[in-house]
């Protein structure tokens, strides 16, 4: 990593864990646990249950809002100061990368401070919290979260850098994702067939640990400072 030039970041919803934002599938403690995915995260699942959706979303902005950057995320940031070229792929909507001070971050699946409207995808600011039910953009449709759900296409113009930076880099960074949700769990397998040096790091085994060169297990709040006190103190 001290010797990259570009470092390609892959971020799921474990690095914001320490920050005390739930996963989606661990086990006990992760959302879908306790919550159908088929009725909160799908256009079909809104359009079935417009208020039920939009309060979860209320309840979960509350939680990002509340919470800070890890060291994880500082980590992240600091390794911008070691390598010359350092992205930020990140499937996470709390926006804590660019809170820590990453500063070149693709977001893959939207971001949850951000609305849009369901039929035509007028973004929206302003919207009053506490509403219960979704209001209406000046178009007549209701309003959503500007993120990704099951079935819809993620942001083509992020996609398409994702998959560029990742064709490019020395070294990839897998943190904190199990890899299971399509097209992101792509991008390691990618990074590794382009020449890329495979790092992951999760307490976890998970269905990218099989072609990584590097296989940290752990948290990534105490793996990645680890990291980051490593490189500098190597000479290059
Ligand atoms: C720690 C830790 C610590 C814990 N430190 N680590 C090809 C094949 C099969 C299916 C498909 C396919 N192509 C598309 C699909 C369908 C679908 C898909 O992939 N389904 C699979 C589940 C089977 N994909 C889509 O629909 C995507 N759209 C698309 O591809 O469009 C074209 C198309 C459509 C339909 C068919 C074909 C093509 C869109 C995906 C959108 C995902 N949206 C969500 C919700 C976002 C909004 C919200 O937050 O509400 O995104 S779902 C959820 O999963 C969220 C996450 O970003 C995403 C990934 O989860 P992530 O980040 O990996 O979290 P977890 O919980 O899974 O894992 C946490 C990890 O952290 C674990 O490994 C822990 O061990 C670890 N961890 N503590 C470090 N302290």
């Amino acid at each position: 990593m001290r010797q990259a030039r570009k470092l390609a970041v892959l971020t799921g919803a474990g690095v914001s864990r320490e920050s005390g934002i739930p996963t989606f599938r661990d086990a006990q403690t992760g959302l879908w646990a306790s919550y159908d995915p088929a009725r909160l995260a799908t256009p079909q699942g809104f359009l079935a249950d417009p208020p039920l959706v939009w309060r979860w979303y209320d309840m979960r902005r509350a939680i990002v809002l509340d919470a800070q950057p890890n060291p994880g995320h500082l980590a992240l940031s600091e390794m911008e100061e070691m390598i010359p070229s350092v992205v930020i792929i990140t499937q996470n909507i709390d926006g804590l990368h660019a809170r820590a001070g990453s500063r070149d971050i693709i977001e893959l699946h939207g971001n949850i401070a951000r609305y849009k409207c369901f039929e035509n995808e007028h973004p929206q600011a302003d919207v009053q919290p506490g509403l219960g039910e979704p209001p209406r953009c000046s178009c007549g449709s209701l309003l959503r979260p500007d993120v990704v759900w099951f079935g819809e296409n993620l942001p083509p113009a992020a996609l398409e850098r994702a998959f560029s930076e990742i064709r490019s880099a020395q070294v990839a960074l897998v943190v904190g994702t199990s890899g299971l949700v399509q097209p992101a769990a792509s991008l390691p397998f990618i990074a590794r067939h382009h020449g890329a040096y495979l790092v992951e790091v999760n307490p976890e085994e998970t269905a990218t640990t099989i072609i990584a060169d590097c296989f940290l297990q752990g948290r990534s709040g105490e793996i990645l400072p680890r990291i980051v006190e490593a490189m500098r103190d190597l000479k290059v």
